[in-house]
């Protein structure tokens, strides 16, 4: 092992039970996934990295509803190695596999999603809506670099939801907040609404519908994310504007069709290498 970084390696003992929870439930919140040394040694260089990356200098009462949730800054392993190092921590990536149920993962994307003192709500959606994949085997490690109580904004999920198909046509916004969020309260979701402690990651499917609330502190809630997909996914004719945005980010050189193993895209962790 490395002894020069903090362990971002060492595997995370998932029970059966977890894994089966994760399933059912569509997301986990688990606790002591990472240590205290790990988020003081990589938070404070993923914050730098967003200050020095955010383009967004708009006054956030100016903004509209998606751009006053958070400062998002998006693969940031591409430009400062010590995130890609994070990023490509054999803990997180396993636990993403064991979860999925697939063989290994490749990196999708990470993003910081950094929601500012005032930051308003993030409008329930489901991630997916964005991507132009195969299969369900996608998986957001939700990775909050402070302790979250609940006036930072904390990632709430409606237990269940990745099952349930309507509103995933919606993406982030006003009317995504009231009709998923109508939705799930029509069709007895149960709301997750809860603080994370320091070292706590959730992971939730590409398809289980979230949201967050706002920041009414005055500090900000510093959270990175990594996205994580099955190893074996491939790209599907994007068919809408979101689609194909992240086509060209994450996936120009793949054929539609091909699986995902394009530069932007590559395997991070992987059973049968381990
Ligand atoms: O951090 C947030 O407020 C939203 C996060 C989110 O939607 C996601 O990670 O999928």
């Amino acid at each position: 092992m490395n002894t020069s970084r903090p362990d971002i390696d060492s595997p995370f003992a998932l029970t059966p039970a977890q894994i089966a929870q994760f399933r059912a439930d569509g997301y986990i919140k688990l606790k002591h996934v990472l240590s205290p040394d790990v988020i003081n040694h990589y938070g404070p260089i993923i914050s730098a990295e967003v200050q020095r990356l955010n383009t967004m200098h708009v006054p956030i009462e100016q903004r509209d509803t998606y751009n006053k949730a958070f400062l998002q800054v998006i693969n940031i392993w591409t430009k400062n190695e010590t995130v890609k190092e994070f990023c490509w921590g054999q803990r997180l990536a396993r636990m993403a596999a064991e979860l999925l149920g697939v063989r290994g993962v490749r990196m999708y994307h990470d993003q910081a999603l950094y929601k500012e003192p005032g930051g308003g709500v993030t409008p329930w959606h489901a991630d997916q809506y964005y991507w132009p994949l195969s299969n369900a085997n996608t998986v957001t490690a939700w990775i909050p670099l402070q302790a979250t109580p609940m006036e930072l904004g904390p990632l709430a999920f409606a237990k269940g939801s990745h099952k349930f198909e309507a509103g995933r046509e919606l993406g982030i916004s006003d009317e995504s907040e009231k009709a998923i969020g109508r939705s799930m309260k029509e069709h007895n979701y149960p709301l997750d609404d809860t603080p994370f402690d320091l070292g706590e990651v959730s992971f939730h499917y590409g398809w289980t519908f979230h949201r967050a609330g706002p920041n009414t502190s005055d500090r900000p809630r510093a959270v990175m994310t990594i996205i994580y997909m099955d190893e074996d996914m491939r790209l599907i004719e994007p068919h809408t504007k979101a689609r194909e945005g992240d086509r060209a980010a994450f996936a120009a050189d793949v054929e539609v069709g091909g699986i995902m193993n394009g530069r932007m895209t590559p395997v991070i962790y992987s059973r049968d290498a381990a």
